[in-house]
């Protein structure tokens, strides 16, 4: 598999008005969403600071930007003071980095803790000292847990069925406090099932998408987990990245959560089946045991992140597939 993705700056180029240019610092920015917004950056003629301690980002992922405008620091974004000293070289940060999966989570309530809350609070610290630098961080949608009524609304109270949905949204909370105690700005992107290109497929907590295209690549049949009538809300990255920086650009003061999704529910049995016809075959999934700690449905609704922010979901699940395998197989 290549690097790829250049396309998605290409893509972003009309959001250059009002930005400015500046630098910024992308926390977790060798990782998959944060490779594609350093790429993004990077065409829209910005400074990056990507700060990961490449536990699952990788260098490759941002080796071809790597150069006078975007430098790489190996960290961990627990440690307080390196965290300080690069929000002050930047105008304001990306906060990527996280633990991700939620059955990782589950294993290690303690270690998500640590990474996902501190890991953000430090960063909001770091803002409040140097006269409120503007963070957008990685919430999720993990934060909503299983509801009565789809699609969800950010105004929804969260009711988190896993430590990493429960972190999250404390995250978001003491985001808010901060915007109300020390008009620290900030927002929340509740992150639906985001996929695309340099999504690794390689642990058993990878993205569903990442998994069945690499069992695709080798002719091998998934396994689908429970009886695939789950639905997710599957949003493509570059969509991801508009969101990002739309939120980066907005002039909106205090704290603001937002749902990034496509507002479209698709069970993970249709998704194999949409996968199958991409690729003009045939093969009949496996079932397996339905995984524990899991939300059923899920499904956002966008229409604050549309009117507030002006975003819109540009890339179709099938025009996303195609994008992805595409880039698994060059
Ligand atoms: C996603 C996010 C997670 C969190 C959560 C919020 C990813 C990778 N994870 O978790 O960070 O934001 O949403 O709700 O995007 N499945 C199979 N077979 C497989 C792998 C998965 O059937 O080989 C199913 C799985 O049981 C689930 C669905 O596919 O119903 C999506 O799984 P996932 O791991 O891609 O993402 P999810 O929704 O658990």
């Amino acid at each position: 598999m290549g690097i790829g993705g250049d396309n998605i700056a290409i893509q972003f180029n009309h959001l250059q008005k009002d930005f400015g240019l500046a630098k910024y610092l992308v926390t977790g920015g060798a990782g998959f969403i944060g490779s594609h917004l350093v790429s993004a950056l990077n065409g829209l003629d910005h400074q990056v600071i990507v700060l990961d301690n490449l536990s699952s980002g990788r260098r490759e992922n941002i080796e071809n930007w790597l150069g006078p405008n975007t430098c790489l620091v190996e960290g961990d974004i627990r440690d307080q003071s390196l965290v300080e000293n690069l929000l002050a070289e930047t105008a304001g940060a990306f906060h990527l980095a996280a633990l991700v999966s939620v059955p990782q989570s589950i294993e290690r309530p303690t270690e998500s803790f640590s990474i996902n809350l501190e890991g953000t609070l430090n960063l909001l610290e770091a803002s409040r000292k140097q006269g409120n630098k503007k963070i957008v961080f990685a919430s999720s949608a993990a934060v909503y847990g299983n509801r009565h009524s789809y699609p969800v609304s950010e105004t929804m109270a969260g009711q988190p069925i896993s430590p990493y949905g429960l972190h999250k949204l404390m995250c978001e909370q003491h985001a808010e406090l901060f915007a109300n105690l020390y008009n620290v700005n900030s927002v929340g992107m509740r992150f639906f099932n985001v996929y695309g290109p340099r999504q690794d497929p390689s642990s058993p907590y990878s993205g569903v998408i990442s998994i069945f295209i690499d069992r695709l690549r080798r002719g091998l049949a998934p396994t689908i987990y429970g009886d695939g009538s789950q639905t997710r809300d599957f949003v493509y990255v570059g969509d991801v990245v508009q969101a990002l920086i739309k939120a980066m650009n907005s002039k909106k003061q205090g704290f603001a959560a937002y749902n990034v999704g496509r507002g479209e529910s698709v069970t993970i049995n249709m998704l194999w089946q949409i996968l199958c016809d991409v690729v003009g075959t045939n093969l009949p999934a496996k079932l397996g045991p339905a995984r524990e700690g899991e939300i059923h449905t899920s499904l956002a609704n966008i229409s604050k992140i549309e009117a507030e922010l002006g975003y819109k979901a540009e890339i179709t699940l099938q025009e996303g597939l195609i994008k992805t395998y595409e880039w698994a197989t060059q």
